[in-house]
Order: C-alpha cells, then sequence, then structure tokens
C-alpha cells in the first residue's frame, strides 16, 4: 500500500466530528441541496479498506465509493501511472490529437471482454454516457428505434438513462418529460418470482411482453445489467440472459450488457455476463474500470461499432488521458494481485456470514449477489413485504459505529456489500460483525 493510512476501524470523536460538521455547513450553503450523501463525514484520505475522515475517524469501507474503487483507493500502481501522466500531458483531446493510452485500453478491453470476435471500443466519461451512446450506436447499427430495458433497472441520470432507469425516487420524480421509445420488460427475480418461474420462463415472459407490446422488428436493444446494483443486487435466474441474448439474435436486436456496476472484477470475473456464458453484442463498463479516475466505455462486435459515421461519437473528456492511464494500471494490478480470485474469496466469506445470520434472522428474506457484490434483502417474515426501515435502521446502525454500508433496490430494503478487494478479512468482518449488531439492535 502507498499510502499510510492505518488499517483499523478508529473512532477519535462521535460521527460526525467536528470538522466534518463544519464542512457540512459549508456544503449546505454552496453545493445544491439535491447533492445529498449517504454519511455526513468528509474524506480526508483511503486505502486499502479504509476511509479516514477529517476528524481522523477510520470508517471500514464497504462500499468502494459505490463500486469504483474495486482495486482499492489510491492504489500504488493507479497512482504512480497518473503521476507519470499528469507530468507528461493532462489532455490534448483524442479527437485533436491522439494518444497511445486511448488505444491501448481499447485493446485490453478487446482482450478482457468476453467473446473472442473483432472488438472496437468508444471512451467516454461516465456510466451515464456510455449507455447513451451504446443506445447510439444500437440504433444507428439497426435502423431501429426501440430500447427494451427492465423492471428495478438503472442506467443513469442523464435524459436518456432516466428514461431507462425504473425508479422514481430520488432519480426521476419531476425531472421528465423522458426520452421516448424506452419500453420495460419484466425483470427474474428468483427471491420475488412466483415458484416455478425459472430462467427459462422468466424470459419467455419478458419476451412475449416485448413482442406483443413493441414487435420483435423495432427493437434496436435489450439493455440489461447482468447483476442488477442500485434495483437491488437482483441476479436473474439462470438462463434469463442467454434465453434473451438468443432472441436478440433471433430478430436482429442488439444484447447490450450495461456491466457499470458489475464489471471489472467486481463478481469474480472480469465482467458478470460471463457467469452465464453470454457473450454481448456491446459491453458497458465504468465505475471500477479507472479506480476513480471518470471513464467508461462501449465495447463491442467490429461491425457494429463501426457502423457509426466518423465523428459521430465523441465528446472533449472521453478517454481522457490521466482516465486512460489509470485504467491500464487497474488492469495490471487486477491480474498481477490476482484480484478475480480475491473477489471469489469475499463472496465465500461475505455470502457464509450473511446465511448464517439469515438462519437466526428470518428478517433476512435473501442473500445474493457474486464476488465482492453481495446483499441481504430485509423482509416482513409474516408477510415477505419488503422492510426498508430496517435496512434504512441497519445502515444507520453501521454509519454510526464507522462502517460505510449502503442500501439499495426498489423498496430501499436491500443493504449491498461492495468492499474494495484490497480489504482484508479483518476488516471486512469486523465490519459484517456491526452491521449484525445493527440488525440485532433493530428489534
Ligand atoms: N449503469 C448499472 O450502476 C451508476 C449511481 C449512483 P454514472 N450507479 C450508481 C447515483 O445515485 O447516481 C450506474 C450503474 C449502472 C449506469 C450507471 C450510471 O453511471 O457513472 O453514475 O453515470
Amino acid at each position: 500500500m502507498s499510502s499510510n493510512v492505518p488499517q483499523s476501524r478508529h473512532l477519535a470523536t462521535p460521527l460526525p466530528g467536528p470538522a466534518s460538521v463544519e464542512l457540512m455547513k459549508r456544503k449546505h450553503s454552496a453545493v445544491s441541496a439535491g447533492v445529498a450523501t449517504t454519511m455526513p463525514v468528509f474524506a480526508a484520505r483511503a486505502a486499502g479498506g479504509i476511509v479516514e475522515d477529517v476528524d481522523g475517524n477510520r470508517l471500514i469501507d464497504l462500499g468502494s465509493g459505490i463500486a469504483v474503487t474495486t482495486v482499492g483507493n489510491s492504489a500504488p500502481r493507479v497512482v504512480e501511472a497518473v503521476r507519470e501522466q499528469v507530468e507528461a500531458f493532462t489532455h490534448t483531446c483524442f479527437m485533436v490529437t491522439p494518444y497511445e493510452g486511448y488505444v491501448a485500453v481499447a485493446e485490453k478491453l478487446a482482450e478482457l471482454s468476453p467473446g473472442d470476435h473483432e472488438k472496437r471500443t468508444a471512451l467516454f466519461n461516465s456510466g451515464s454516457e456510455a449507455v447513451e451512446n451504446a443506445v447510439k450506436i444500437a440504433r444507428v447499427h439497426t435502423g431501429r428505434d426501440a430500447v427494451v430495458v427492465f423492471d428495478h433497472a438503472y442506467h443513469g441520470r442523464t435524459n436518456l438513462t432516466m428514461a431507462m432507469t425504473a425508479k422514481n425516487m430520488p432519480y426521476k420524480k419531476g425531472f421528465g418529460p423522458f426520452a421516448g421509445e424506452v419500453y420495460r420488460a419484466p425483470m427474474s427475480y428468483p427471491f420475488r418470482d412466483a415458484e416455478g418461474i425459472d430462467g427459462k420462463l422468466a424470459a419467455e415472459r419478458a419476451i412475449d411482453l416485448i413482442q406483443a407490446q413493441v414487435g420483435a422488428d423495432q427493437v434496436a436493444a435489450v439493455v440489461i445489467e447482468p447483476v442488477q446494483g442500485e434495483g437491488g443486487f437482483i441476479v436473474p435466474a439462470p438462463g434469463f440472459l442467454a434465453a434473451l441474448a438468443e432472441w436478440c439474435r433471433a430478430n436482429g436486436a442488439l444484447f447490450v450488457a450495461d456491466e457499470v456496476q458489475s464489471g471489472f472484477g467486481r463478481t469474480g470475473t472480469w465482467f458478470a455476463v460471463e457467469h452465464e456464458g453470454v457473450v454481448p453484442d456491446l459491453l458497458v463498463s465504468a465505475k471500477g474500470i479507472a479506480g476513480g479516475l471518470p471513464l467508461s466505455a462501449v465495447t463491442g462486435r467490429a461491425e457494429i461499432m463501426d457502423s457509426v459515421h466518423g465523428g459521430g461519437l465523441g465528446g472533449t473528456y472521453g478517454g481522457n488521458p490521466l482516465a486512460c492511464a489509470a485504467a491500464l494500471a487497474v488492469i495490471e494490478t487486477i491480474e498481477a494481485d490476482g484480484l478475480l480470485e480475491r473477489a471469489r474469496q469475499i463472496e465465500e466469506l461475505v455470502v457464509g456470514t450473511l446465511r448464517s445470520l439469515q438462519q437466526r434472522d428470518p428478517r433476512i428474506g435473501d442473500v445474493r449477489g457474486r464476488g465482492a457484490m453481495i446483499a441481504a434483502e430485509f423482509v416482513d417474515p409474516a408477510t415477505g413485504r419488503p422492510d426498508g426501515a430496517l435496512a434504512k435502521a441497519v445502515a444507520a446502525h453501521a454509519h454510526a459505529q464507522g462502517v460505510i454500508a449502503l442500501t439499495c433496490g426498489t423498496w430501499g430494503n436491500v443493504i449491498r456489500f461492495l468492499p474494495p478487494l484490497s480489504i482484508s478479512d479483518e476488516l471486512l468482518i469486523e465490519g459484517l460483525a456491526i452491521v449484525a449488531d445493527g440488525l440485532a439492535a433493530s428489534r
């Protein structure tokens, strides 16, 4: 670890401490109220599995800045690569005078993403921007308009991606009208689907609706998160993704995997579709790709990606040289440090802990996820109805004790565990124990 942030939880003050309180006052008078924060503490530095705040409190990081710092905060190779790049040049604009880093990232993505067909990549800044561009590319390539998305989906906050995102509060309320030609199909949600709805039947249910309500020959793209993120870490039943991909192939639509949250080693493979043996036509990455520097990508079949007219894709900052240098260092770190394997170990530890908790506490309705992307869904055991208040109370307990725990889910009743892969077992175990205490305390 390049940074010397001690790898232990430490509460120097009650949370938030005085320096954070002061900064929060400044935030309130300078930053839009529309930008909310999960915790009222301000970060000073972070590394490994710890975020240290401005009062010297050290928090256990079970969120990775929403699945971004997968290789750890200020990971040594990333710091070094960015430092070298920042001294060489900070920006020229790839569309003006290109540079090698962008091309090297595209080459790496071709190598790492599923399928051995020829591929091309275009780079952008945010997940939302890349999802929008995947839709643009799919529309140009197919000459069709319709985009199919799913219940519980999250694809971003721009106008088109708000239309694609399912949840009203806080993402969409009052922000419409939304982009047209976006259609929502039912998701495979094993915990909440009726008994006997396996992946194949769930896919049939979705496809029947798409064919009847949209029309098979109207669909440019089916866009799906292989493991849904904000929607509640929903892992579709086996075969669901493959059946959708197969339907796309048969009907001239593109299968687009939004791997913004599930990609880049998070689930123990480079991309989550690999668990299902699915090869997407287009794959969207962001978040974990560059260790915290803003970078996103659309990677896809060469003939699709090259069907766009020259100049049709781009943006001032897309594939910024600092972000590209960081991405190359992230890839090197995942490979050199065996982090895919580490994600699988984390899965074992987190799932094991949560399952044994579930055996003693029926308010944990479901434990699910893959790799270092695991969640517990809280319910009222009598009715099975979502218990958002419980998830909120458990998260609040964790926050007060110095554990960064995030909620998610359509009903806000899911706590998700997204630790950096650089976290130690000790910190992970301690963080989970504090979450368990929060559950016990919320009776
Ligand atoms: N697609 C699957 O998870 C971002 C959003 C947090 P951006 N998810 C975190 C928030 O409240 O804004 C996300 C995602 C999936 C797309 C996106 C959008 O990525 O980089 O936030 O634009």
